[in-house]
């Protein structure tokens, strides 16, 4: 049978992702990041599940891409075996992604961290992208995520220099919500998980996407994607249930229709 890399869990309409290669500190190798595409498609389709957290252990998010799987490769064996597709595949998910991180979260290990839609992390988080160090660059979404997350010039520092940057710094540079103990994190995680849960499924959906939109489109753009996706939200059963309940001072019940 094959490796299980990824562990899911789930708790109701909350699906929570655990890489599990702890003796390698989670690197991801290609068998885990494909394992993870397709269970967050899978997830990403499955009508019970609301949010999809991604998480690691206490010491550990991610250390980054699996060095000693990438040492001896080609530009055309990381072409031929599409070595950075998957994440192509992650970046389509619908369905909001929490990052709960502890520990280590280095270069893909911190792409993919940049690819969930909120970061919560413990107080022994520690960001980077060190692939200056091995005489490379990040290479899923790194330079692109980062920038667009912190800004140009901490970006440039960070991946210039390979420094890691840990739990506060990155909270006051905007790339984390929040910090937390780290026995708290999974709780305080869980909350939030459910808190978004609880919500219209579609309009969650139709916001993340809209949300997404404002850091690739202009302005201008992006306001007619906001008002169509916002005038669609009137053919959906949530919408009437939820103003509905608001007038009748109830609690509303989604149906995700
Ligand atoms: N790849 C492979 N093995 C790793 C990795 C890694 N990224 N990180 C740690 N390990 C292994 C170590 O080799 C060691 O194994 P062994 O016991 O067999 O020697 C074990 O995990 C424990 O690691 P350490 O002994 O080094 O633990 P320390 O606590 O001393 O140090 C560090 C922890 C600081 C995290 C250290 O392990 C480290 O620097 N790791 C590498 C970090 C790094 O450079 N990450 C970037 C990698 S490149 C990258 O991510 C490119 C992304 C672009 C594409 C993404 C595709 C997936």
């Amino acid at each position: 049978m094959a490796e299980q890399y990824c562990i899911v869990e789930r708790f109701e309409s909350i699906a929570w992702i655990r890489l599990n290669r702890p003796q390698v500190l989670n690197a991801l190798n290609q068998k885990l990041i494909h394992q993870l595409a397709k269970i967050l498609e899978e997830l990403d389709e499955d009508e019970q599940i609301r949010v999809i957290v991604i998480t690691g252990n206490e010491q550990v998010f991610a250390a980054g891409a699996d060095i000693k799987e990438m040492t001896g490769a080609t530009p055309v064996d990381l072409l031929v075996k599409r070595y950075l597709t998957d994440w192509l595949r992650i970046r389509q998910i619908s369905k909001p992604l929490i990052a709960a991180v502890s520990g280590f979260a280095l270069g893909g290990g911190c792409e993919l961290a940049l690819c969930c839609d909120i970061i919560i992390a413990s107080e022994t988080a520690r960001f980077g992208q060190p692939e200056i160090k091995i005489g490379v660059m990040p290479g899923a979404g790194g330079t692109q995520r980062l920038t667009r997350a912190i800004g140009k010039v901490k970006a440039m520092e960070m991946i210039l220099t390979g420094k890691l940057m840990d739990a506060h710094e990155a909270l006051s540079y905007g790339l984390i919500n929040r910090v937390v103990p780290v026995h708290e994190l999974e709780n305080e995680v869980m909350v939030l998980a459910k808190e978004i849960a609880n919500q219209p499924p579609l309009a969650v959906r139709m916001a993340k996407q809209s949300i997404l939109k404002a850091l690739d489109l202009s302005l201008e753009e992006g306001l007619h994607f906001e008002q169509n996706s916002f005038c669609l939200l009137f053919a959906t059963e949530d919408q009437q249930e939820g103003m509905k309940a608001f007038i009748e001072k109830r609690e509303p019940k989604y149906k995700g229709r």
